[in-house]
């Protein structure tokens, strides 16, 4: 069988904690399968190239088969250049004495030039998933300033909240993680997000029937996922970097090979109005995918009432988030 054309991915702050962690998978096939070759264009500022040049010397020395091609690049125009997959993971965490209306404005002009480059340059298949935070928003801004890519190409990572949930689901009831499905993550990737177990299910089961607690559903559940990436900093001193590459080849994996038949990914998508969301916001729901690229949000999930306050919660804040960045949105 002839070799297949390599797809072109690109990851922006590739010389991250994150990058470091996301490359040599992607490098290894664990992202588009064991016959798929990859090139990576990479993009960094001018303080990380050097960094970068060292993690290129030991992509160089795994030797890996499907790795055709390495670029590595400060230009927005080469680093998009062709691009199937922009993992746009680089941006500047909050520090001290930065307002969130700060961090979004300094991130706002990162993802407009980053959406506008990748309107000019990508491929015409090309699709998206915004790591960097705060995840939604920016998301948003990179949509806005490429009009011309379809709105549905565009995703946002909420994937590694599933997963935390996920384990902590599992612990609880005693269950291998892969026993846990249809987990939805609802809203923004912040700590208003709605870790969503009413709609779960453990073995097929509703995992309210198997996991009775109510109280601790409602509390130490959604507050142990809501602060995971906090917990992690405190405990390793660094925040999340393998989990959140790892959540990241889960979501582009979702959406490239699809959703199993009855389960969904969790994936910040843009709003048709779904579940009363006002349209065009990147809000976090239950995805289903086709593998062949196309994707719907699942609808008719009921919500009692304490989820569709914490629904309430989380909308409000990306609506006021996307108000604060009204002057980046064309
Ligand atoms: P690092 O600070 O280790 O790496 C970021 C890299 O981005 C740096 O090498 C920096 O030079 C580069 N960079 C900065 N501005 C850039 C630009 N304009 N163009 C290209 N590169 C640029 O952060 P890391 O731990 O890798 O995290 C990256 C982002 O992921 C952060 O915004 C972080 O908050 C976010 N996260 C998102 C998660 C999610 O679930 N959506 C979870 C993990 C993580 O917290």
């Amino acid at each position: 069988m002839a070799a297949k054309n390599p797809i072109h991915v690109t990851v922006t702050g590739a010389a991250g904690q994150i990058g470091y962690a996301l490359l040599f998978r992607i490098a290894s096939g664990a992202l588009f399968g064991p016959d798929q070759p990859v090139v990576l264009r990479l993009l960094e500022i001018e303080p990380g190239m050097k960094a970068l040049e060292g993690v290129v010397m030991e992509l160089d020395d795994c030797a890996f088969p499907l790795l055709a091609d390495i670029e590595t690049t400060t230009d927005l125009n080469v680093a998009f250049n062709g691009t199937s997959w922009a993992l746009l993971v680089g941006s500047i965490p909050r520090k001290a004495g930065m307002e969130r209306g700060d961090l979004l404005t300094v991130n706002g002009g990162i993802f407009g030039p980053q959406g506008q480059a990748i309107a000019n340059n990508a491929a015409s298949n090309v699709r998206v998933l915004v790591v960097g935070n705060p995840c939604n928003t920016n998301c948003l801004i990179a949509r806005s300033n490429a009009p011309e890519i379809p709105a549905d190409r565009w995703f946002a990572m909420t994937r590694l909240d599933e997963n935390r949930a996920k384990s902590q689901l599992a612990q609880k009831a005693g269950v291998p993680v892969a026993s846990v499905t249809n987990l939805a993550i609802w809203g923004n990737h912040s700590a208003t997000q709605f870790p969503d177990s009413t709609n779960a299910r453990i073995d097929g089961r509703p995992a309210t029937e198997v996991i009775t607690d109510t109280e601790w559903l409602q509390g130490d559940f959604l507050t142990t996922v809501q602060k995971r990436g906090a917990a992690i900093i405190e405990a390793r001193g660094l925040s999340s970097a393998a989990s959140a590459a790892n959540a990241a080849i889960d979501s582009v994996a979702a959406v490239h090979h699809g959703t199993a038949p009855g389960d969904w990914t969790s994936l910040a998508v843009v709003s048709h109005g779904e579940y009363g969301v006002p349209e065009g916001l990147q809000f976090g729901f239950p995805v289903a995918t086709d593998g062949k690229g196309g994707w719907t949000v699942v609808e008719g999930l009921t919500h009692d009432e304490f989820a569709t306050e914490r629904i309430r919660i989380t909308t409000e804040e990306l609506v006021g988030e996307r108000d604060d960045v009204a002057d980046l949105l064309p």
